[in-house]
């Protein structure tokens, strides 16, 4: 990169918003769990829709690459620079619009938190659905970007669900504006759609309209205790009966472990007296204890409310740190039908190399299973190979809610088939005719 783009991004975005010194850029250049790192010439960090155009059209013309970063908590290496590209940081994009109760919905920023989002959403009475562990790092951007899932997906849906206008830059420096937020509208594709879960290779998001859901303020949860992930899987029927259902997690045994001690707690059952772990959270207007205790006369576990209800969440929450803690794992998060889940299971646990710690758990109603290897050392290809394959071979797929990253190229197109990719392609090629948006990401570099 010439000294002159760099001058030129400043004289776009500011001096203090364009970061070249090493130190500065080092917590871009590095994923928080310390997978994936890369270098990049300079951060730098927009504060509105028009300076990113201005980023995009300054570095089109040097023919530098762009890759945008929210809260930089990807797992699959998606917004970490690569091969000399400028790092795109959209932190400042923090506004919060007003909370619109007639239509329950809100536009934010794309570098609000989502803890920030619930809060606000919280603060006029209303909530917003989706939430996972790094809420409080994580960014809007980021989860329209991968289409993030998290633990509500059961009740809500997912981001794509939940979005229903965005702002976005074009890689030619044109802006979408498309934030009125309209329930119906049947005037052509929805173009924000095409853009939630495309991982920052078609357009920068510099803000989204986003539907807002009750705010459930009385909850209740149930681990459960199951023989078997066959068992688990059993109760997924009697569990969606119930109106309050909010979230059916899994913890395999050890995650179960490994979670409660990384964090130093008594585990809220003995991980080694079952095959496998249900987390029920319901949340309601009224208190669903009655109504959760009522359907699992049958089941062995225990009801938690109040500080036991957040401890067991806090639990939940804190596996992929606890893992962490342990070494850098290889990290998997695919998703099949339901009644396949335990077939994948087995098909992993024989894929593994002698010494190897397997950590599954994820989100049970999904079929969408975290799986962590711990210690595969030279197998660990091998085993990520067979996992995927598996996954594939099940009817599901390899991402469920992490995304592609620069971790699964290969696999886009074995999974999606050469009409869809090649559609995926085409659509890529059209609005990024230089390859300059995240390039290495969801498609191999060309
Ligand atoms: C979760 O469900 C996240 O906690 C992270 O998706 C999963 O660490 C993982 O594998
Ligand atoms: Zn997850």
């Amino acid at each position: 990169m010439t000294g002159s783009l760099v001058d030129d991004l400043r004289a776009v975005v500011g001096q203090q918003h364009v970061l070249t010194d090493a130190d500065l850029r080092a917590t871009y250049e590095t994923d928080w769990l310390r997978q994936w790192h890369g270098t990049t010439p300079c951060v730098v960090r927009p504060g509105s829709a028009a300076e990113v155009a201005d980023v995009l059209r300054t570095c089109a013309a040097a023919g530098v690459a762009v890759v945008p970063q929210g809260g930089n908590t990807g797992l699959v290496g998606g917004s970490v620079p690569r091969a000399g590209a400028v790092l795109l940081s959209m932190q400042r994009f923090t506004s919060l619009g007003e909370v619109d109760p007639l239509a329950m919905q809100v536009t934010a920023g794309a570098g609000v938190t989502i803890e920030a989002l619930q809060q606000h959403a919280r603060a006029a009475g209303l909530d917003f659905a989706v939430d996972w562990g790094a809420r409080a790092t994580a960014t809007v951007g980021g989860a329209v970007n991968t289409n993030a899932g998290g633990s509500r997906v059961v009740r809500f849906g997912t981001m794509r669900a939940q979005v229903l206008g965005l702002q976005a830059v074009l890689a030619d420096g044109s802006v979408i504006t498309q934030l009125d937020g309209l329930p119906k509208e049947t005037a052509g594709s929805h173009l924000p759609s095409l853009l939630v879960g495309s991982e920052g290779t078609l357009a920068v998001v510099t803000a989204a309209r986003m539907r807002l859901v009750p705010w459930y303020r009385e909850t209740a949860a149930a681990v459960i205790a199951c023989d078997s992930l066959v068992h688990a899987v059993g109760l997924l029927p009697m569990l969606r009966q119930l109106p309050s259902l909010d979230a059916v997690e899994l913890l395999m045994p050890h995650a179960l472990a490994v979670a409660c001690r990384h964090l130093g707690v008594t585990p809220p059952l003995d991980p080694s007296s079952a095959g496998a772990f249900v987390l029920v959270d319901c949340a309601a207007h009224s208190d669903p204890s009655d109504e959760l205790a009522q359907l699992l006369q049958q089941e062995r576990g225990v009801i938690a409310t109040d500080a036991r209800r957040d401890l067991l969440f806090h639990i939940r929450d804190h596996v992929t740190i606890a893992i962490g803690a342990l070494g850098v794992p290889l990290k998997l998060d695919v998703a099949v039908p339901v009644q396949h889940l335990d077939r994948l299971v087995r098909r992993t646990t024989a894929a593994l190399p002698s010494g190897a710690q397997l950590v599954v758990f994820g989100h049970l109603a999904e079929g969408n299973l975290h799986v962590n290897v711990l210690g595969a050392g030279d197998a660990a290809a091998e085993v990520r190979d067979t996992v995927l394959a598996a996954a594939v071979e099940l009817g599901g797929t390899v991402s469920a809610e992490h995304g592609i990253g620069v971790a699964k190229t290969d696999w886009l197109q074995r999974m999606k088939g050469p009409a869809a990719f090649g559609a995926l392609l085409a659509i890529k090629r059209a609005l990024d005719p230089q390859g300059l948006l995240n390039p290495g990401v969801l498609f191999p570099v060309e």
